[in-house]
């Protein structure tokens, strides 16, 4: 597996992982089979034994896998890519990989809400701990490390509060400290941040988000920086097990050949939306890393080279009038996921970040009247109508339920 590293990444979106086959088909079939024979005895004992070229069983690899695998570590700029069944299993995976009993792992605490649950609930029953820190805050990243600190976790930005980690500082700190850093990739896709860059180790991502784009695949992936670091993580997950499949492998190859024109359509909604919110006179703060008020702005302008689709905000209203919003869209899905070409909204403290528990999100400051969107590809202008109308109707709304409570109000 090996790719060219001189083409540009819309060019490698397109073409990466399109290996020569005998027919010369422009797109990889699919080998929707979960076996391979072998031609001898022989040949089938050398394969187990890792000599040769040649596939074994689909839960081992598979062309088509591997296809969409070369795909993603060539946008990546990493060696290698190992897909796994979904980001969770792609997390679990990484986690299984580098950590065993007694060590200790810095974590971002605004993390995907299993990913947090993951982190701090169940690998604490495997005897490693961690600890959870605002990753946009250096110097807390550096008090939370110990001697026994073996991988530093950064989701940048986090989901949903889209604070912003230095990439590179705390690559650099991890380092020093002996720690591997893992950084998770999916509210960025390839195109619009490279870790490797900056000093990542490995780089994890949801595919069922921006790379497979089209909200009918879960899958993840785990990227490696170099060849030596793929063999330990193939045979964890060959044992765990978490494989994505042929066929879903073949539609998230397929999703990647847009990635680049479905980025930029991405962004430049989601920028205007984010602008468009933040005057909006119902609405009392908006997060959006495009955005001058963002905390970490010319952070995010260093290392990343777009904004991304999503856009976390709060109504005047609070809670109620965020739910009333969500219940109000008519084009918008109230759907949880991101990064398809839909534009979705949801409440995180009741639905993605639900399992963390209250006193979790509080520390991480997901509020409760915090709405997330993930901005489609769709018209911006009907994407804007569609809002306005659902924070019109969210603020009549919550106007007759204070003038039921409060009848003095006019
Ligand atoms: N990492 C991030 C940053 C995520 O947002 C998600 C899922 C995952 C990992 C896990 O990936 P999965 O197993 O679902 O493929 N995020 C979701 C979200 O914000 N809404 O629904 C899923």
């Amino acid at each position: 597996m090996s790719h060219r590293t001189d083409l540009s990444p819309e060019t490698l979106a397109v073409h990466a992982g399109v290996d020569k086959h005998e027919f010369l088909p422009a797109v990889p079939p699919i080998f929707q089979t979960s076996t391979f024979a072998f031609k001898s005895a022989e040949h089938g004992a050398a394969l187990f034994a890792g000599e040769g070229k040649g596939y074994i069983y689909s839960r081992m690899g598979n062309p088509t896998t591997e296809a969409a695998e070369m795909s993603v570590a060539a946008l990546e700029g990493g060696a290698k890519a190992l897909a796994c069944g979904s980001g969770m299993a792609a997390i679990h995976t990484i986690l299984a990989t580098l950590l065993r009993q007694g060590d200790h792992m810095v974590c971002s605490e605004a993390v995907y809400g299993p990913t947090c649950t993951l982190i701090g609930k169940i690998m604490p029953k495997w005897g490693i701990e961690s600890t959870m820190v605002d990753t946009s805050n250096f110097e807390a990243v550096k008090e939370a490390m110990r001697p026994n600190t073996k991988v530093v976790y950064i989701e940048t930005p986090c989901n949903p509060t889209l604070v912003i980690a230095d990439l590179e500082a705390i690559g650099n700190l991890a380092h020093d400290r002996g720690a591997l850093v893992v950084v998770d990739n999916t509210f960025m896709s390839p195109l619009l941040q490279q870790p490797f860059r900056w000093g990542a180790d490995y780089v994890i991502h949801s595919l069922t988000k921006f790379l497979n784009g089209h909200a009918d695949v879960v899958g993840g992936m785990i990227v490696v920086k170099d060849e030596a670091q793929y063999p330990p993580v193939r045979r964890m997950l060959n044992h765990l097990g978490g494989v994505l499949p042929p066929f879903e492998s073949f539609l998230v190859h397929r999703g990647i050949k847009t990635l680049s024109v479905r980025m930029a359509k991405h962004c430049q909604n989601a920028q205007k939306i984010a602008e468009h919110l933040e005057a909006h006179p119902h609405i009392e703060w908006v997060l959006y890393p495009g955005l001058k008020s963002h905390p970490q702005y010319e952070l995010a302008k260093k290392q990343m080279s777009g904004s991304g689709a999503v856009i976390s905000f709060g109504l005047k209203g609070g809670l109620e009038a965020g739910r009333a919003m969500m219940n109000a869209v008519k084009l918008c899905l109230l759907a949880v996921s991101l990064g398809g070409v839909e534009t979705l909204i949801q409440h995180p403290a009741s639905m993605t970040h639900a399992s963390m528990g209250a006193e979790a999100r509080r520390q991480a400051h997901i509020t409760d009247g915090l709405v997330r969107i993930s901005v489609g590809i769709e018209s911006v202008d009907d994407i804007i109508a569609d809002l306005d109308q659902a924070l019109e109707e969210a603020a009549a709304q919550t106007m007759s339920v204070e003038r039921e409570r409060h009848p003095a109000v006019t």
